[in-house]
């Protein structure tokens, strides 16, 4: 199934599909009426207080986290202010590189106002269920897709995402966390699995943020640039964030303390400087990765493998199914491309005529 979080359940039978779509729609445009509504309020706020407020010369400035009105803009020394976001700032999140000015008076939690946000070099989007293609984060050089090997390792998970990371253009690090929990023919079994994607050029680490295990190669893949973690609520983002620098994690257990909740679920992008040079996002969890904006052929194109294949089946129309003379399948007959994938990569586009918002 494809769907954020917060998602409505796939179903199964046409009639019922038809049936929950109209009420889907309804309460679609009933949300979005109430979040405009909300929204309005909002900026009515804003530009009050930005009226009455004077501020000094713009500045240069870094997103470290976004929080519907508001964004913490790190300065160039490296402390952070609480902004408000000019309503002509069309798009703000989690690593865009800003122009803002600080509030010369503090108005209650507001230090500043953001006042233009600079050309983006790669950004994360996610195809959102009501609010279509959003932003993530931005300025990313390195995606690291997170899973963990228990209770199972999915790749047709991790196939979604590299998709997803092929067609942004953002290079893809695979990182399977949690290999505390495997005995050594479990392990041996991951790693065989995982022999596809090294035949193929992706890189990939095994690790445990819980005994620590991998960590230090992990620290090498960070020290340029910027990463991200990508992955499902659980497989360990957070912790290995906290991993990576231990004096950050007394500081996640007392928010989640203070929140009462017992859980740590990341629930906004948050940008972190590594000691040892190159910034980290960590993300919230998602369930799995939509796909909806990208056409068939472009998911083609994503299998990276595939590329060399692709217009050599004996009908230019192939689906690569059961056609006859396909280059695909060929090639998984020679041990070119693996059997997994070439399934996986049908898994996807049926999932993706099947979770397709209607009006997408
Ligand atoms: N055994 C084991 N458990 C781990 C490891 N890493 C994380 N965990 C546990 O997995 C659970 C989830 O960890 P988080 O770091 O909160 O996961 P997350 O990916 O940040 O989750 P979201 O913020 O919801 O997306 C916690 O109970 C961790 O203690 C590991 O390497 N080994
Ligand atoms: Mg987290
Ligand atoms: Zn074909």
């Amino acid at each position: 199934m494809v769907a954020p979080v917060f998602l409505v359940q796939k179903e199964s039978s046409v009639t019922k599909k038809k049936h929950l779509t109209q009420r889907q729609n309804d309460r679609i445009a009933a949300n979005q009426q109430k979040r405009l509504d909300r929204l309005a309020k909002k900026a009515e706020k804003v530009a009050a207080v930005l009226d009455s407020a004077t501020f000094g010369e713009p500045e240069a400035g870094v997103v470290i986290s976004r929080f519907g009105q508001h964004a913490d803009i790190e300065d160039s020394q490296g402390v952070i202010f609480r902004c408000n976001i000019r309503r002509t700032v069309a798009s703000l999140v989690t690593g865009d590189e800003v122009v803002w000015r600080r509030a010369s008076q503090i108005q209650g939690t507001i230090e500043g106002v953001v006042e233009a946000a600079h050309e983006r070099r790669s950004v994360l989007t996610r195809p959102d269920f009501y609010d279509g293609l959003k932003p993530v984060a931005a300025n990313i050089d390195l995606l690291i897709i997170v899973s963990a090997v228990l209770p199972s390792l999915s790749l047709n998970i991790i196939d979604r995402y590299l998709v997803a990371a092929e067609a942004m253009q953002i290079k893809p690090l695979l990182l399977l966390n949690k290999i505390d929990l495997l005995s050594t023919e479990q392990r041996a079994d991951v790693e065989r699995q995982l022999d596809i994607y090294r035949k193929i050029g992706y890189e990939f680490l095994l690790l445990s943020a819980k005994t620590g295990e991998g960590m230090e190669q992990l620290h090498q893949y960070l020290q340029a640039g910027t990463s991200i973690f990508v992955g499902q609520s659980g497989v360990g983002k957070s912790s290995l964030v906290n991993g990576l620098m231990p004096e950050i994690a007394a500081y996640t257990q007392e928010v989640s303390e203070a929140s009462g909740l017992g859980q740590h679920t990341t629930t906004v992008a948050r940008l972190y400087h590594l000691p040892k040079g190159g910034n980290l996002i960590d993300s919230p969890g998602i369930r799995e990765f939509a796909l909806w904006h990208l056409e068939a052929d472009e998911v083609t194109w994503c299998f990276k493998e595939f590329r060399p294949w692709l217009g050599r089946c004996k009908f230019r129309d192939c689906k690569h199914g059961d056609d006859p003379g396909c280059a695909l399948h060929h090639a998984v007959e020679i041990g070119e491309i693996s059997a997994e994938r070439l399934e996986n990569y049908h898994r996807i586009l049926v999932s993706m005529a099947e979770d397709k918002p209607s009006y997408y």
